[in-house]
């Protein structure tokens, strides 16, 4: 809305007709407009890095202060810089790094909210989701889906730390959160460790299993060895321009991501590979697993080396550039974008 000419007089009236519809909860459309409905993204969350080098110490400084049963859960939460005090990284999504100390146990408790794990640092963990553990090993991509029971644990020697992806703000948004504590503080398994893995992980299901669309995968972990396996079995020929090396972590029963809210991707990018610039409606956390180089979002430029944690808010263009071999895993609100058909990509 252009006021700039209008008489005195009469943006007087305005005003006072304002006050006077505001006393009973009202509010002229014609003001807010064009920032209700703007002729593309301006995400109002910013491009931002953590260096896994200078938080480390930080987060292995929370192991003195509180325990993992007393905190519940100990996680230092990766907020973005633009929305302070909203336990968000992007406006959909949820990150923070997670500690567990040797002979700890993270409660069991589950909640609607949807989960995932990206172990960086440290050999011992487990996580227990459903009745069956996994040994969290470094680069693993793990899974707790809406309302699976879930503990953690560290058998190691090592504190163990790993990073937290939840739909938080999308579940708070909707205000359809529920939680609940396990009288059992660490579950007793129910089935050995690899259960899933075989039955739902092999390009098999089980005889009479029959997934609905918008179920989550029985397939919980997702170890980095077949990651990689995979990345290096597609690097034959030219990586594409945008993405290099670049492939999706499904539902193997359904093709859809493995949680319904929440897509995950993981990318091999050659010693010397540029990407060209690309932009999506997805605000995207990514996590370097291996190798290092540099990043530019918009206008900001970062070196990211291991265990790095940047985040793309939608509508910015990124573009990397790998000085060595590099593995790079992201996570965004893609499936939920495309279920309601509001996902787009601009490769530029
Ligand atoms: C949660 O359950 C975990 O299970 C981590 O490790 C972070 C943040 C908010 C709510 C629940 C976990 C969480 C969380």
């Amino acid at each position: 809305m252009h006021t700039a000419k209008l008489p005195p007089e009469r943006l007087r009236r305005r005003a006072d007709y304002y006050d006077r519809i505001g006393s009973r909860h009202m509010t002229p459309l014609w003001e807010v407009l064009a920032a209700l409905v703007p002729p593309e993204p301006r995400s109002s969350v910013s491009a931002h890095l953590w260096r896994y080098a200078e938080l480390r110490d930080e987060v292995m400084e929370s192991g003195g202060l509180i325990s993992a049963e007393e905190a519940e859960r100990r996680v230092l939460i990766l907020e973005n810089p633009s929305l302070r005090g909203q336990s968000c990284i992007t406006q959909s999504l949820y990150a923070g790094l997670q500690l567990i100390l040797p002979g700890e146990v993270a409660p069991a408790h589950r909640h609607t909210q949807s989960a995932l794990r990206l172990v960086l640092d440290g050999e011992g963990g487990y996580t227990a989701v459903d009745g069956e553990r996994t040994p969290m090993r470094r680069g693993d991509f793990i899974i707790t889906p809406a309302w699976t029971w879930h503990d953690h644990g560290n058998l190691g020697d090592q504190p163990v730390v790993w990073l937290d992806g939840l739909d938080i703000p999308i579940v708070r948004f909707l205000d359809a959160g529920f939680a609940e504590r396990s009288d059992q503080r660490s579950q007793v398994p129910l089935r050995p460790e690899g259960d899933a893995l075989a039955r739902y992980g092999a390009n098999m299901v089980p005889l009479d299993y029959q997934p609905k669309p918008a179920d989550p995968t029985r397939v919980f972990v997702y170890p980095f060895e077949r990651t990689k396996a995979a990345l290096v079995g597609i690097s034959h020929g030219a990586p594409d321009g945008y993405h290099g090396f670049k492939l999706r972590y499904v539902n193997p029963a359904t093709g859809a991501s493995p949680m319904p809210t929440i897509g995950a991707f993981a990318q091999r990018l050659p010693a010397g590979f540029e990407t060209k610039p690309v932009r999506s409606t997805d605000g995207t956390v990514h996590v370097c697993l291996e190798g290092g180089g540099e990043v530019r979002v918009g206008e900001q430029t970062w070196r990211f080396q291991e265990n790095d944690v940047f985040v793309v808010p939608s509508w910015h263009a990124l573009q990397m550039r790998a000085d060595r071999d590099s593995l790079l895993f992201s996570f965004s609100d893609r499936p939920v974008q495309q279920a309601l058909g509001l996902w787009r990509e601009d490769r530029q």
